[in-house]
C-alpha cells in the first residue's frame, strides 16, 4: 500500500489524492504542513531532498515526488494514462503546461492569496505578471476545451487531474473564471467523474503524528 506525503491545501497534493480515488486505490496519508516547515525538516529532506509535497511512497524507503511523474506512476495500465504514443505525448504536452504555464501563475496566486497570512501584501510586486500570464493559460485552455470535452483522447485522463487541481480554485487566486465557459463546463465534467473527490476529502488511513 502507498504512503502518501501530502498537504489538504495543496493542489499539487490533491492531484495525486484525486487520482488515487478515482482509481479507487488505498493508501495512508501523512499530513505535511508546509506552512509550519514541515516538508523541511531533515527527516523530510532524507525522503525529497528537494523538500516539497506530494512525495509517494510506492516501496519501503523508495520515494517518487514531483506530482504529474506520481500521476504517470500510479495510473500506469488505467484509462487515466494513455498508452498509443501520440495520446501519451499530448498528455504530457498539457501537463507540462500545467507546471509551465498555470501552476506557476494560478497555483502561486492561490498559495499566497489564499493560504498565506499576509500573502497578498508580500507578493504585490508580482500580482500583474500572475494574472497575465495565469489569464493566457486560461484562454489556451478554454480554445482547446471549447473543441474537446477532455484534454486528451476525448475522455477523462490524468492530463485532466493535472490541469483540475489549481484551475477549480482559481477564483481563491483572483481569477474570475466567467470569461471562460469551456472550461467552466469542463469544471463540471471532472466533478460528475465516478469516484471525483473534492479537495477537502481524506481516506480513511491516515497516519497518526
Ligand atoms: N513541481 C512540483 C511542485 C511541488 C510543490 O511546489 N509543492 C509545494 C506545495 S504545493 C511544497 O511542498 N512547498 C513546500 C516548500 O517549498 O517548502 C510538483 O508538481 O509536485
Amino acid at each position: 500500500m502507498y504512503t502518501l506525503y501530502s498537504m489538504q491545501r495543496s493542489g499539487n497534493s490533491y492531484k495525486v489524492r484525486l487520482a488515487l480515488a478515482v482509481l479507487k486505490a488505498p493508501y495512508t496519508l501523512v499530513e505535511v504542513d508546509i506552512l509550519q516547515g514541515e516538508s523541511r525538516t531533515p527527516e523530510f529532506l532524507a525522503k525529497n531532498p528537494n523538500g516539497r509535497v506530494p512525495l509517494l511512497e510506492v516501496a519501503p524507503d523508495r520515494y517518487l515526488a514531483e506530482s504529474n511523474a506520481i500521476l504517470w506512476y500510479v495510473a500506469r495500465g488505467t484509462e487515466l494514462a494513455p498508452e498509443d504514443p501520440i495520446a501519451r505525448a499530448e498528455a504530457l504536452q498539457w501537463m507540462f503546461f500545467e507546471q509551465n504555464s498555470l501552476e506557476p501563475n494560478i497555483g502561486t496566486a492561490y498559495f499566497w492569496l489564499s493560504l498565506v497570512k499576509g500573502g497578498r501584501d508580500l507578493q504585490e510586486h508580482s500580482l500583474d505578471d500572475w494574472m497575465e500570464n495565469g489569464s493566457r493559460a486560461l484562454r489556451v485552455m478554454d480554445t482547446h476545451l471549447s473543441k474537446h470535452d477532455f484534454f486528451v483522447t476525448g475522455r477523462f485522463t490524468i492530463a485532466d487531474i493535472a490541469l483540475y487541481a489549481y484551475t477549480h480554485v482559481a477564483q481563491l487566486g483572483d481569477f474570475d473564471l466567467t470569461p471562460y465557459t469551456a472550461v467552466r463546463q469542463w469544471l463540471s465534467r471532472v466533478e460528475s467523474q465516478p469516484d471525483y473527490v473534492a479537495m477537502d476529502w481524506q481516506p480513511q488511513t491516515i497516519a497518526a503524528e
